[in-house]
């Protein structure tokens, strides 16, 4: 089927059920099931685990590393690199009508990371976001705390500072750990009392704390406004979920952006979606002036890599 361009609205039947509308308006997330299928999950796994260094449990454009504090350009390193799936996640059908429902029709994809769950690191729950700027200050999401942080529903719309889509590639056992958040939360008007914050063990978390269950192939979408987390991990086995997070084209979280010419060969739509954040959002406009900005730098790199004249 073919899907109407990141500047226009969802057409009767592409958005969210009534139901999925009002499950996530009560909670601040939602479960897809299928989002992927056994060819994309195997897909995603070998490419992940070609890619994966000994020990490592992070990887993505959300962790930027520049050795000796380089920087290549515009962009980190991101999952997008890996090619395959990974580049088809940026505009994935199954997840598409969400976004346009939740941001606008006018998103962009603001960062992506993979994060792995085992026994060597079983990681504590650090709840953080919390909607109305309950996070604060010292929250991990956006520690500027411009309030950019935000859900809410009026005039028959919604809108998030932030969506999160974590696409999960193992199944997930009860009480191994998992996605976990405070339903409702995005709404709330105080702050998370203090030391529900930081949980070590299961038995440490609150009450208010909901474990999300969730198999192979399946999708979480949270607002990150709703206070969330990992559980920590007390399964064998490990989780392997990559995260994609979206925004609306005026906002931005990651210090770096995206360059869609270093992926390959991609849609408009994607290409669209990986453009950096402007009021104008993926209009000719800001398609132009970002044209030329990377013409700018090219010729910028290239001037340097020249030797320096003498004198
Ligand atoms: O493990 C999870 O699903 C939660 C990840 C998380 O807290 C985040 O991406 O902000």
């Amino acid at each position: 089927m073919d899907r109407p361009g990141i500047n226009e609205p969802p057409e009767d039947g592409e958005g969210m059920t009534e139901v999925e509308k009002y499950l996530f308006d009560l909670r601040g997330y939602l479960v897809v099931k299928n989002a992927l299928t056994p060819t994309q999950i195997a897909d995603l796994s070998e490419r992940l685990e070609k890619h994966r260094t000994e020990g490592q449990r992070l990887s993505g454009s959300d962790r930027p590393r520049y050795p000796g504090g380089e920087s290549a350009a515009f962009s980190a390193k991101s999952l997008i690199e890996w090619g395959g799936t990974y580049v088809d996640l940026i505009d994935l059908p199954a997840i598409a009508p969400y976004l346009q429902t939740l941001i606008g029709t006018n998103y962009r994809l603001d960062h992506d990371y993979i994060k792995i769950d085992n026994a060597a690191h079983a990681a504590k729950l650090f709840l953080h976001g919390g909607g109305q700027g309950a996070g604060g200050a010292t929250d991990l999401v956006g520690p500027t705390d411009g309030g950019q942080c935000y859900y809410r529903y009026s005039n028959g719309k919604f809108y998030n500072g932030l969506v999160a889509v974590g696409f999960e590639l193992d199944t997930v056992p009860p009480g191994a750990g998992g996605f976990a958040c405070v339903p409702g939360s995005h709404k709330v008007n105080f702050q998370l009392p203090a030391d529900w914050k930081i949980s070590e063990t299961q038995d440490d978390l609150p009450e208010c704390v909901h474990r999300v269950e969730a198999e192979a192939g399946d999708a979480i979408i949270f607002t990150e406004a709703c206070a969330h987390g990992t559980v920590p991990w007390e399964g064998d086995g490990e989780r392997r979920t990559i995260f994609y997070k979206y925004c609306p084209h005026a906002v931005a979280w990651s210090p770096c952006y995206y360059n869609a010419d270093g992926y390959g060969k991609l849609s408009e739509r994607q290409r669209g979606m990986l453009m950096p954040p402007s009021a104008f959002g993926y209009h000719e406009y800001s398609r132009k002036a970002w044209e030329k900005v990377q013409t700018d730098q090219a010729e910028l790199g290239r001037r340097h890599s020249e030797p320096a004249k003498p004198g």
